[in-house]
């Protein structure tokens, strides 16, 4: 009696001073395993007479049960001891800011390509895409370009190597043979706006080998130059968010069109900004006129029956109109403290980028 009494003691003593789980968990062993202390105890009574057995019986299951109990809450104590420790160890304070993440940008030409996608979208021109390495038949011959026209000449195009001079192909000088090719792939009537990459061999502050445009294309009957300019109109006040706009027609040339103008908007300096759509000052924006008879019957339509209007401009120049770059060579140098002053948020919205699949 005085024995167990001393041993539980002591035993609830070790418990006590036990400090880790690990050291817990090897006294447990010692006192409950199969080679335990009280285990040992226990098997004592098989030996003992039935008189002794009676009394100590009760004795060692009591005592059993208490170190059992203590064991298990000092587990429970210890086990929350250490996860309060491990709480205050690894503390992620919410109020830390964000680790500075680096975001792109929608580069400027990205950006006013999709303006331009929507605002011809909702005028109901349809979006035409073609390759990049052209014949000279969809770049120059359709659209009624001679043979002889100093567009054709290698300062001005950029030729591939081909074994035979007649197969040459060329880096587009314009999106036209998009264009040509819709109007030999879909009967009339046609709307349609082929935004693109076209290239040049010119190089100063608004040339580059590379540049952008945007040429747009109506083919039905009974168009006109009316048609031509109210077109234009909507398109020029969409894309500078203006109400109206100061629009001449300028005459010119282009062997495509024909009567060929360039369009002219109104402008007016304010201090060093550029204030567009009113002002005594023009503005040169693109190249139009009604298509040439000849480029309609190169693509097997009667220019009797249809007639069409199509114009022409630089993306980039828009760019640099509407959001102030001064040299369109920036616009290729990667240079990333220009492309996250002039790039844009990157939004949820559908793109050309994206397929306009949203
Ligand atoms: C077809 C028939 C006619 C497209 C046109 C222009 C005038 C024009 C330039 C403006 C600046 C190119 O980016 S730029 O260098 N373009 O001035 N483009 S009419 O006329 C077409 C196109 C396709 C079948």
């Amino acid at each position: 009696m005085e024995q167990i009494s001393d041993l539980q003691k002591n035993l609830l003593n070790d418990v006590e001073s036990a400090d880790t789980l690990e050291a817990l968990e090897a006294l447990r062993i010692s006192v409950l395993g199969k080679k335990g202390q009280i285990t040992g105890l226990l098997k004592t009574l098989g030996s003992m007479t039935p008189e002794q057995r009676k009394e100590s019986g009760p004795l060692l299951n009591q005592l059993k049960n208490r170190i059992i109990d203590a064991v298990t809450v000092k587990k429970d104590t210890l086990e929350k001891a250490g996860l309060d420790a491990r709480l205050k160890k690894e503390r992620v304070d919410a109020t830390l800011p964000v680790r500075p993440q680096t975001q792109g940008t929608i580069h400027p030409v990205s950006q006013v390509m999709d303006e331009l996608a929507e605002i011809f979208a909702d005028l109901g021109f349809a979006i035409a895409e073609g390759p990049d390495i052209e014949n000279n038949f969809h770049n120059f011959t359709a659209l009624n370009i001679p043979e002889e026209h100093p567009a054709r000449q290698m300062h001005d195009t950029f030729y591939l190597a081909e074994k035979e001079e007649s197969a040459r192909k060329v880096l587009r000088t314009h999106t036209s043979p998009v264009q040509i090719r819709t109007m030999i792939n879909q009967k009339p009537p046609i709307r349609i706006v082929a935004p693109g990459r076209t290239y040049r061999s010119d190089s100063d502050a608004t040339h580059t080998p590379m540049f952008h445009q945007v040429e747009g294309l109506v083919l039905d009957r009974d168009i006109h130059m009316g048609h031509l300019k109210g077109c234009l109109e909507a398109f020029v006040t969409a894309f500078f968010e203006i109400d109206h706009v100061k629009m001449r027609f300028r005459p010119s040339y282009f062997p495509f069109t024909e009567p060929s103008a360039e369009l002219d908007i109104g402008c007016h300096f304010d201090g060093d900004t550029l204030r567009i759509g009113e002002g005594d000052d023009w503005l040169e924006i693109l190249g139009c006129g009604m298509v040439h008879p000849k480029v309609i019957a190169n693509c097997g339509i009667d220019p009797d029956e249809y007639q069409g209007f199509a114009f022409g401009c630089g993306i980039d120049r828009l760019a640099m109109l509407k959001y102030g770059m001064t040299d369109l060579r920036a616009f290729f140098e990667s240079d990333l403290r220009w492309l996250r002053h002039y790039g844009f948020a990157a939004l949820d919205i559908p793109t050309l980028a994206g397929g306009l699949s949203r």
